[in-house]
């Protein structure tokens, strides 16, 4: 096995170590606030906005939904990047299937434990890699990475993949969620380095 420096210099010349990264080989945690305790008899998963249907999903239900397994990198706006993670979970393109959206929907907010949200566009929810994942390395997500349940976006910052996902609500217009409004980047590419906001663009 190839040590840290070994691995970064490998992954950095295959392209697949973004501008101002470095490799970590653990997973490391990291989020607002404390890790919340849920009673899985009573969690729920709820869509709303600009749907065809409210709908909710108990834990049963959810994990009655088929599920895909993507292993891709991931990479965090403090500087660390993990390689060749595996994660299992809803296909969200399928996902939204399930109740259908408005034409008026164009941005998704994620809203997390303790008042977190993030904020994405519908169009980059819809790719290929984004999930509602709740297995990594073929087990259930521990508490501190967000068990049950949380969004899987690798193509941005890890910062847009909220753990302990409890609702998503389809919007027309985009607003900024937790980290967004804290001067975070809007869009959070990894690739052109859009780690925070040179001035707020709401
Ligand atoms: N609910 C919630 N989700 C969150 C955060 C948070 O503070 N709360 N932090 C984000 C950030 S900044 C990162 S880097 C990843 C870290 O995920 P991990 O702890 O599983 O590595 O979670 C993201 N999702
Ligand atoms: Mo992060």
């Amino acid at each position: 096995m190839l040590n840290r420096r070994e691995e970064e210099v490998k992954m950095k010349d295959a392209g697949r170590l973004p501008p101002g990264q470095a490799l970590t080989q653990k997973f490391p945690v990291l989020h607002y606030g404390s890790v919340p305790q849920y009673d899985m008899d009573t969690w729920t998963l709820s869509v709303s906005g600009e749907v065809e249907q409210e709908k909710s999903w108990t834990w049963a239900e959810f994990q009655q939904l088929p599920t895909i397994e993507v292993t891709t990198d991931i990479h965090c706006v403090t500087g660390w990047s993990q390689f060749d993670m595996v994660w299992e979970g809803v296909l969200f393109r399928d996902f939204v299937e399930l109740f259908g959206l408005k034409p008026t929907a164009r941005f998704v907010m994620a809203h997390a434990a303790g008042g977190y949200t993030t904020n994405t566009p519908l169009e980059l929810m819809l790719e290929d890699n984004v999930l509602l994942a709740y297995k990594y390395n073929g087990t259930f997500l521990t508490p501190e990475h967000g068990y049950p349940l949380r969004t899987f976006v690798p193509p941005k910052y890890f910062w847009k993949s909220a753990k302990w996902l409890e609702k998503l609500e389809f919007i027309s217009e985009d607003r900024p969620g937790f980290w967004e409004q804290a001067g975070y980047h809007n869009e959070g590419d990894p690739w052109q380095e859009e780690r925070y906001a040179k001035r707020s663009s709401f």
